[in-house]
């Protein structure tokens, strides 16, 4: 029995489920795969969030990404508070939406038009109308254990083949919209290969996390993204780097800075709003110059580039320089190397994989380097070991197949403190 008092969260969830979908605005959120009421984050501040009952917790979700910086940062705070002192949504250009285009472009260079979004889904999902639109082709190429947002196109189920069509992993997806979406394999460059020998001039773009998160953290291997790259222009194809998570998390200019690669557009979310709505996607000029009303190629969103949003995305992005990412990079490594001594002793049943600042212990042995391998993870081992962090007061992304976010507001002492509960429980988990 955990010595947590939960009360006033289990009574909000209760209450939440009389009028919200499984009690959460989003799935993941519910505590589904991992057992026991969701808390309710009453405040936060730095690396801690507050639940109702008073608990306090060293966060690692951190809003699921945006939350680099650590939660309410005071500049951040200012600049929001400033924004909003002026008026919050006009439905019309405002300047800040110019300053943080130009931020972005600055500092992507494969970036050289960007267009402002609500979430990453409508970043995506506009990146590959655009795609699609700019080749006059209609297939896509995604990955089994990429996600890359909720929208019908991308909601496919893998088949068992290297390359095959997907299918609808959702009920309200119909066949028709997945029907021209190919399902390939993470870090395996032959089932994109076949991917395109079977369908000759078809395909309109390649989409990819260049570091998967939504497996738990899967790095792409040596060769694997530049593998695309080539693979893509051979093909006349795009690559589209899906960077809502990686985006200004793993290198100041993005994964594509981290490891060399360049794609055609790039999808952003997360950080570059810290943590208000935000979602953009962005590339080559002659590409988003196709984006209405430039272009012909329609997309619209009535509180895109609202001005709150703006004002936290450039206050998150201003902090965010060369030391701010040597330091999430210690942060970083400091915990892996913590983890590897946990991993050493188990060698058959944990695994520990990071790039930069977001990372992930895996309840199975010998690396992830794929769908199929993370599938293989004992999530019910997870889910004890998520319990027991939760009562060392160590908040976690509830589930396996997530990443781990660290802020520039955990201390080393938070590491230090984590690692130590990370040992405990998952060696508890594993001698049961
Ligand atoms: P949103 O529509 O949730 O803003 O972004 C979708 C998305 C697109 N691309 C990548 C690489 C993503 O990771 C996401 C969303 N990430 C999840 C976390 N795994 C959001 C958490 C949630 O769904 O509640």
């Amino acid at each position: 029995m955990s010595a947590r008092a939960t009360g006033q969260s289990e009574k909000l969830f209760e209450a939440a489920r009389a009028v919200i979908p499984g009690g959460v605005n989003s799935p993941v959120r519910a505590f589904g795969a991992v057992g026991g009421a969701p808390l309710f984050i009453a405040s936060a501040k730095g690396a801690t969030i507050t639940d109702v009952d008073g608990n306090e917790y060293i966060d690692y979700v951190g809003s699921w990404g945006p939350a680099i910086l650590g939660h309410r940062d005071d500049a951040t705070m200012a600049a929001v508070s400033e924004a909003a002192s002026k008026g919050w949504s006009y439905g019309a250009p405002s300047p800040l939406e110019v300053d943080l285009a130009e931020e972005v472009c600055k500092r992507v260079p494969s970036v050289e038009m960007v267009r402002m979004v609500n979430s990453g889904t409508e970043a995506t999902l506009s990146a590959l109308r655009l795609a699609r639109a700019a080749t006059g082709r209609n297939r896509i190429v995604k990955f089994s254990g990429c996600y890359h947002g909720h929208h019908d196109g991308l909601l496919v189920a893998a088949g068992s083949g290297l390359a095959t069509f997907g299918t609808p992993s959702s009920p309200g997806v119909t066949p028709g919209t997945t029907a021209d979406t190919i399902v390939c394999h993470f870090n395996d460059l032959d089932s994109v290969a076949a991917a395109f020998k079977d369908n000759p001039g078809d395909i309109a773009c390649v989409i990819v996390e260049p570091v998967a998160g939504n497996m738990g953290v899967v790095p792409p291997a040596d060769g694997f993204l530049g593998g695309l790259r080539s693979l893509c222009t051979e093909n006349g194809a795009l690559l589209i780097l899906d960077e809502v998570m990686t985006g200004f998390r793993v290198a100041r200019g993005c994964a594509q800075e981290r490891f060399g690669v360049t794609p055609d557009l790039t999808t952003m979310g997360k950080v570059i709003g810290g943590g208000l709505p935000v979602g953009a996607y962005g590339g080559r000029a002659d590409l988003m110059r196709r984006i209405s009303p430039e272009g012909d190629v329609y997309q619209a969103g009535t509180l895109s580039g609202n001005p709150l949003a703006m004002a936290a995305g450039l206050a998150t992005l201003a902090q965010l320089d060369d030391a701010a990412y040597d330091r999430l990079e210690s942060l970083g490594a400091r915990l892996e190397g913590h983890a590897r001594a946990l991993v050493e002793n188990h060698p058959d049943h944990l695994s520990f994989q990071r790039v930069g600042s977001m990372a992930t212990l895996f309840f199975k042995g010998g690396g992830v380097r794929s769908w199929d391998d993370a599938a293989a993870c004992d999530t019910e081992r997870f889910g004890k070991y998520f319990l027991a962090m939760l009562d060392e007061g160590i908040y976690l992304p509830p589930s396996q197949f997530e990443a781990y976010f660290i802020s520039l507001s955990h201390t080393d002492a938070d590491i230090d403190r984590t690692a130590e509960a990370m040992l405990k429980c998952a060696q508890a988990v594993l001698s049961r």
